[in-house]
Parts: C-alpha cells; sequence; structure tokens
C-alpha cells in the first residue's frame, strides 16, 4: 500500500472581503498550495491571483518565525515567547505605572479585519488596562461610511449593497471591483455578475476619474475631477427634485426631514457644479433622470470616494439617491443582507458619537464599531509634549507606510519607550519596534469570514481550522495577547487551559460568534460540522420594517450631525473652481500585484517590470511639460516630493496623475524582495496632521490632492 503523504483541506482566503473557498494541499504538515474551490457554494471555483499566491505568501522565507527583541537600531535578536512577554509586560506596567493607561495607545492594520479572534482577545487586553486611544487603518479606508450610516440609518452596520443581479441601472462611484473585488460589498468574482447584468440589458457606469479595468470589461465611464463627487450627487438630486420628482410614497412612509433635503439641494444645480466636477450640466440631468426612471436602480461608492475631503456627505447622499428614487428596499435596488446575526444592524446602534474638540481640532468621539482616531493625527498624539504617548502595539498594520506624513510617523515611532509590533512580516513600522512578535498567517489559525457580516451579497459563513499547525515559534494572535494578559496578573481567555498549543482557540473566544449564530438557530458547532453555512438571501422589502433600528423606521434624510460639514461644503467648492486651469491633481492605483504594502515581497509579482511604482499620466500632461514616457519626474508640492518614472497613460482624465500605495520599502531590511525593489512611498504627498481628515468622521484625506509634476533633470 502507497502512504498518502498529502492531505486537501478546505479553507477561505483572508486577504479581501469575498473570502473566495480555497482547497489547500499540505504535504508533511506544510501548506503546499492554494486552488480554488470549485465546490464551494457561494464563490464557486472563483480566486483571483491574491488568494493563490497566499500559498507564496505562507512559505516566503523573509516570514517571521520567532520573537524578536531589538537589541539596537536595525538589529534585531531572537529571543524566547517567555522571556519575550515577560519584558514586554514588566515595561508596559512600569509605563501604566508612571504614565496612566493614556500614555499607551494601538494600531490595528487591515488584515486584523479578516481575523476574528483578533479583536476579542486584542479587545479584551485592552479594555483590562483602561486602554483607549486607538488608531486603526479605517481612517484610511472607509471611516466616512459609518459616520455617514449612523446619521441616514441610525447605525453604523448598515450598508444597504446594490442588487446587481435585478437591477437596470447600476452606478459604481469610486470602485475598481476588477481589480479590488469590492468592499463593502462581498461578492466573489463582480466582474463575472457585472458582465451577466450587461448581457440581460442593465447599463452599468463607473464614475471615476481614470478608465478603470472594469469598464474594458462591463460598463461605461463616466469621468469625474477628484474629490468632486459630493457636488455631483448634489447636483443629481436637485436634477431629479426638480425634473421627475422624488417618490413621493416612499419619502410619505420612510422619510424624515425630507424639507431639509430640498432645502440643502436647493443650490446645487447642475450648470453649477459642471465646471468643479468636470460633468456636463446635461450629463448630469440625463444621469439623474434615468436613475429616477429605471424600474430599478441601484448604487454603491468606495475608496475613491471615501477619501476625499467630504466622503460622509457624499454617502449621505448616495443614500438619499436610492432612497428618494424609491429603489431603497426595491429588488434591483439597494438592499440589506443579514447574514448570520438577527440583530446585525443593532450592533452599531449604539448610540451616536459626538463631536468633540480634541487637543489636535474638532473631531468625531472614537468609540465603538468603526469610529478611531484620525490616523492622521498618529504622529501628533505620540509627540504631543502635554501627554505623550509612551507605548504602543502595532498589529497586523504598517502605519509608517499606509498613512500620511512618513517622516513624523517614523520621528514617532522612534520615540517611544516601547513599541510591539505584532505581524507575519518584519515590515517597515516593526524596524522602530522594541519586540517583534511572529504572529500566525491565515492558514496557521482557525477562523471564520466574520467581516462579511452584513455584507453579503449571498450570506454564508465558513469555518476554517488551521490549515497547518503554526510553524516555528509563531502563535495566533488570541494566544499572544492572553499570555500577555496573564504575563500582566490580568485575566485571560487562558487561564485553566496552559496545555494549549496555539491551535485549537479557547471557547470562551468563540462566544460571540455562537451566540450571533444561535440568533438564526444555528450554533458554533454546527459550523464546525458543517463548515460553510449558507442563509437565505434577505428579501429587499424587508428594509425599513425588519432592519432599520430607527424607532419610527424612517431615515434622516438631513442629519442634523451634518450640521458643520455642510457649511464646508461652499469653501470646498470655491476652493476646487479657483483652481489654475492644468492643476494637476493626484488618486491612487491599485493594482493586481501588491495589497496594501503587504504582497510586496513575493518575486513573482516584480516579474515584467513591475519592480517600481510609477507615476501614471496623461499623454497631454506630459507634452504641455516636457515630459517624456519613461522620464524620471519630480512629483512635489506643500506636503513633501518624491522622484518616479513616468508612465504615459490615456486611461486618465487630463490634470490626474495616479500612482500605486504600499512602495517606499527601502528602509524594509525585513523584506529582502520589496527592499530590492523599493519604490517610492506616494503618501509622502498626502496632508497630515490637524486638518487632514474629514472632521466628521476622521477619514484621512487622500485623493485629489494638489501637485506639480516636472522632470527630473530640471529639479
Ligand atoms: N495613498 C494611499 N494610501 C493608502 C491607501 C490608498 O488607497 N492610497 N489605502 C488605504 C487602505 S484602504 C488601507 S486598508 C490601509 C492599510 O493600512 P495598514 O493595514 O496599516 O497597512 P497594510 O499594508 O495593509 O499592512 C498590513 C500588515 O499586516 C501584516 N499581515 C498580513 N496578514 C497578517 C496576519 O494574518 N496577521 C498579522 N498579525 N499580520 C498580518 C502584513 O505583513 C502587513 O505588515 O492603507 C491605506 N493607505
Ligand atoms: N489588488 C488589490 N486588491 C485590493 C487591495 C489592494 O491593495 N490591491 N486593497 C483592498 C482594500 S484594503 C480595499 S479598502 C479595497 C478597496 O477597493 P476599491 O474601493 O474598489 O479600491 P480601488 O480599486 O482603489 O478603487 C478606487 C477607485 O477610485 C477612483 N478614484 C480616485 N479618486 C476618486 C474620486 O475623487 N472620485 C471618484 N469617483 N473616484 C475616484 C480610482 O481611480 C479607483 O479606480 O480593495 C481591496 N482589494
Ligand atoms: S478576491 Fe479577495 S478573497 Fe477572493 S481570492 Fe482574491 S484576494 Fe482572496
Ligand atoms: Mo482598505
Amino acid at each position: 500500500m502507497i502512504e498518502q503523504k498529502w492531505t486537501q483541506k478546505r479553507t477561505f482566503c483572508r486577504v479581501c472581503e469575498p473570502a473566495c473557498g480555497l482547497v489547500a494541499t499540505v504535504e508533511d504538515g506544510r501548506l503546499v498550495a492554494l486552488a480554488a474551490d470549485r465546490a464551494h457554494p457561494v464563490s464557486r471555483g472563483y480566486v483571483c491571483n491574491k488568494g493563490l499566491y497566499g500559498a507564496d505568501l505562507h512559505n516566503d522565507p523573509d516570514r517571521l518565525k520567532v520573537p524578536l527583541r531589538r537589541v539596537a537600531p536595525g538589529r534585531f535578536e531572537p529571543v524566547g515567547w517567555d522571556e519575550a512577554l515577560a519584558d514586554i509586560a514588566a515595561r508596559l506596567r512600569a509605563i501604566l505605572d508612571r504614565d496612566g493607561p493614556g500614555a499607551v495607545a494601538s494600531y490595528t492594520g487591515n488584515p486584523a479585519a479578516f481575523n476574528s479572534l483578533f479583536g476579542p482577545a486584542f479587545g479584551g487586553l485592552l479594555g483590562q488596562l483602561g486602554v483607549r486611544t486607538g488608531f486603526s487603518s479605517g481612517t484610511q479606508d472607509c471611516a466616512n461610511k459609518f459616520a455617514g450610516s449612523e446619521a441616514v440609518f441610525g447605525t453604523r452596520t448598515l450598508h444597504p449593497l446594490p442588487d446587481i443581479d435585478r437591477s437596470d441601472l447600476i452606478v459604481l462611484f469610486g470602485e475598481n471591483p476588477a481589480v479590488s473585488h469590492l468592499s463593502f460589498v462581498s461578492m466573489p468574482h463582480p466582474m463575472q455578475r457585472l458582465k451577466d447584468a450587461q448581457a440581460r440589458g442593465a447599463r452599468i457606469v463607473y464614475v471615476n476619474p481614470r478608465r478603470i479595468e472594469a469598464a474594458a470589461i462591463a460598463g461605461e465611464l463616466l469621468p469625474i475631477k477628484p474629490d468632486t463627487d459630493v457636488y455631483l450627487l448634489a447636483a443629481m438630486l436637485h436634477a431629479i427634485d426638480r425634473g421627475p420628482g422624488f417618490d413621493a410614497a416612499a419619502l410619505q412612509r420612510h422619510g424624515r426631514n425630507v424639507e431639509a433635503l430640498r432645502a440643502f439641494i436647493a443650490p446645487w444645480t447642475p450648470e453649477r457644479v459642471a465646471p468643479v466636477t468636470g460633468i456636463a450640466a446635461e450629463t448630469i440631468r440625463a444621469l439623474a433622470r434615468d436613475f429616477a426612471a429605471a424600474p430599478a436602480a441601484c448604487a454603491h461608492l468606495s475608496t475613491g470616494v471615501n477619501m476625499g475631503r467630504q466622503g460622509t456627505l457624499a454617502y449621505w447622499l448616495l443614500h438619499m439617491l436610492v432612497f428618494v428614487t424609491g429603489n431603497l428596499g426595491r429588488p434591483g435596488g439597494n438592499f440589506y443582507s443579514q447574514g448570520f446575526y438577527a440583530r446585525s444592524t443593532a450592533a452599531g446602534a449604539n448610540g451616536p458619537r459626538a463631536m468633540v474638540d480634541g487637543p489636535f481640532g474638532r473631531m468625531r468621539q472614537p468609540g465603538g464599531v468603526g469610529i478611531a482616531l484620525p490616523g492622521t493625527l498618529l504622529a501628533d498624539h505620540v509627540l504631543n509634549p502635554d501627554a505623550p504617548i509612551r507605548a504602543m502595539f502595532v498589529n497586523s498594520g504598517n502605519p509608517v507606510l499606509s498613512i500620511a506624513g512618513e517622516a513624523r510617523l517614523r520621528k514617532a515611532f522612534a520615540s517611544l519607550e516601547l513599541l510591539v509590533c505584532v505581524d507575519i512580516y518584519r515590515n517597515a513600522t516593526a524596524e522602530y519596534a522594541h519586540y517583534i512578535l511572529p504572529a500566525a498567517g491565515a492558514y496557521e489559525r482557525e477562523d471564520i469570514n466574520l467581516t462579511g457580516l452584513g455584507l453579503q451579497d449571498q450570506p454564508s459563513v465558513q469555518f476554517s481550522e488551521a490549515v497547518v499547525s503554526p510553524a516555528f515559534e509563531r502563535r495566533p494572535e488570541w494566544w499572544i495577547y492572553g499570555r500577555l494578559a496573564q504575563r500582566l496578573g490580568l485575566r485571560s481567555p487562558l487561564d485553566g487551559l496552559d496545555g494549549l498549543d496555539g491551535e485549537a482557540a479557547p471557547p470562551e473566544l468563540w462566544a460571540r460568534v455562537d451566540a450571533m449564530l444561535r440568533s438564526r438557530g444555528q450554533s458554533m458547532a454546527a459550523l464546525r460540522e458543517a463548515g460553510v453555512l449558507l442563509f437565505e438571501r434577505t428579501r429587499p422589502e424587508t428594509f425599513f420594517d425588519e432592519h432599520l433600528p430607527t424607532d419610527d423606521h424612517r431615515v434622516d434624510c438631513c442629519p442634523q450631525a451634518f450640521a458643520e460639514a455642510i457649511a464646508r461644503m461652499d469653501a470646498i467648492f470655491d476652493e476646487l473652481a479657483a483652481e489654475p486651469p492644468g492643476q494637476l491633481k493626484l488618486i491612487g492605483k491599485r493594482d493586481a500585484f501588491m495589497l496594501n504594502s503587504w504582497y510586496a515581497n513575493l518575486p513573482k509579482l516584480k516579474a515584467q517590470g513591475r519592480d517600481h511604482n510609477p507615476l501614471f499620466m496623461h499623454p497631454d500632461d506630459a507634452r504641455s511639460r516636457g515630459i517624456a514616457d519613461g522620464e524620471r519626474v519630480r512629483i512635489a508640492n506643500r506636503f513633501g516630493a518624491i522622484e518616479a518614472a513616468v508612465r504615459l497613460s490615456d486611461q486618465l482624465m487630463p490634470g490626474v496623475v495616479a500612482m500605486t500605495h504600499g512602495w517606499g520599502q527601502g528602509a524594509s531590511p525585513g523584506l529582502s524582495v520589496a527592499q530590492r525593489s523599493p519604490g517610492v512611498n506616494c503618501n509622502l504627498l498626502l496632508p497630515s496632521g490637524p486638518g487632514a481628515f474629514e472632521p466628521i468622521s476622521n477619514q484621512s484625506h487622500m485623493t485629489g490632492i494638489p501637485v506639480e509634476v516636472s522632470p527630473a533633470r530640471a529639479g
């Protein structure tokens, strides 16, 4: 008999929101390959290159293997877990005793959202320590969505999805599903769904300053000048109100403050916003009319709008566009998808966050789901002479490269008495760490796809055991923070379970998920048994009566909470209108070869000239500046200056330049491949510090940044 050396295990991808099903091949206890799970009931065999490359990432020789302690700047030595955690606990205790919990802070990065036991483990520890100063990648990403839905729907966890399969008109603002696979909509293979929609006659419009990859597959482009979507949306509402009219029945049954909305949109005529948005008034009117007239129309927006200066207002107006046309809670319009928790919209309804005057200006009071301190103020808080932060935990994040203001961030991290980074790599931020702790990777821990809750087109939940045991000295976060809690003499989910080896999590940590599942007649035990549980797709018509958590089941059409932000709209509009012709604006450009800053170390993704991040520029803009394709240019503004090679692209609107973020790995010796092809950090050109974020959401301003571009030889 031949001994079988390999096995296959069903698991799922932890990189982005669709959580595509994967089959892992395990040989001698090692993960050797990941493939699409053809039998998966939701992703049905879809997987993208980042999912497949998860195996390369898993086996990257540069991944952290053992805890590291800094002995000198840039020099680390291996250390045992006991010694590392004992020393971290002692130093943390000393700082807490001396300066109190206000001197300790955390930064939680994006992959933590795909690590379902991280939250209870880390939150449990910080809660006991009284640490409340929390930063996260969320303010670089989507904080406006939480603030917007809180005000309009009374909950931060209600984000109506576009019902793509049944819609006649689908309008997508600031997103590129062909590359990024959507955010705040969990749907494997969105381009197939959009292609199918187009084939049955639906019209798809991408509102975007760049002719994105998605537009080449299905749909048309409506080019817009960056950072102006809020004015386009206001003018579309204006045109609907003055043209075909709002859906009276919908407003009467489910609207509140409708007259205030009408008063708000009155001055935003299509003619007025046309020069600022770059869209002709007649085009705005026609799109508005079509949206109102379509039997069913849906809309969605993502990071291209989130990262503008008025993402919260834009999200409000997007909700309004859908609502006043009767498309909220209509098949083919936008709907709420409940998923595996009966009270999922209630989770974000725990009281609106007030505005507060912090040491660095007005902002939304942090706390609860989705509202963190502004990331652009991280350095300010750490370096605040009146109340400096002395110790920080950074978990699965790389703020040095993901937030604006790299130089000040480096200074801030270098000033800390204690920095602990928990990551799978020694990343740019970890260079400043006193301890770098090796986390178990996605395939070395048990997990469920929690992030999709309330956002899944087809609700489902999947459990994956650890596909392989954590290799070397890696440990899941629940073990790391659980052990640290014990070292600090605090209660820990590991209490009484000393035999745990880091693979199976203590049941206590799954208790909340178990309770959620029980609300839908399921349980953690049933999920473990089944692997994947499917839930019925939520009927759109249940939106108001069953899911909107406001007492009167009404939508606030003009929230009082927006008064300050609305008052700023004219000033920003005037500023945009006064820009000189030819002013260049920088936007982001995600591609399939990077994932924020952390797919930077895979040699396969650097091939074919992908070893740097160029500046994409329209040929007309290059010609008028005497710049040739491939030439090195200087990109500068009042925040900073960088150099990069130019790549001409007529996909961009003239006046718009684009760069991929996450590069600038020259000072990341822990990532040998990335360091050899460092590229440049375009976040040096973003505003940082006070004033660089939207006060009502704490969301950073990261798109539509004015820049000058000149040949590098001249500079
Ligand atoms: N200019 C510009 N800047 C941007 C953006 C942009 O579009 N333009 N996008 C923004 C967005 S949307 C986001 S979400 C942020 C991201 O901001 P961050 O989350 O701060 O940055 P990432 O590069 O995603 O860093 C993730 C880190 O987690 C580590 N990691 C990966 N998997 C695991 C794991 O399983 N466990 C642990 N412990 N660590 C893990 C990786 O090695 C990496 O170091 O960046 C933002 N920055
Ligand atoms: N390959 C890959 N996939 C990813 C990621 C990645 O880094 N690489 N990151 C993941 C993460 S963390 C996230 S949050 C999601 C994000 O997913 P998406 O939000 O879809 O992100 P992008 O693909 O960057 O799309 C943003 C779009 O906005 C456009 N844009 C820029 N400025 C403006 C503007 O002012 N107005 C309008 N209307 N459009 C504008 C840009 O041209 C771009 O096409 O992607 C996830 N998936
Ligand atoms: S789309 Fe996202 S979840 Fe699916 S395989 Fe690609 S990276 Fe993974
Ligand atoms: Mo993100």
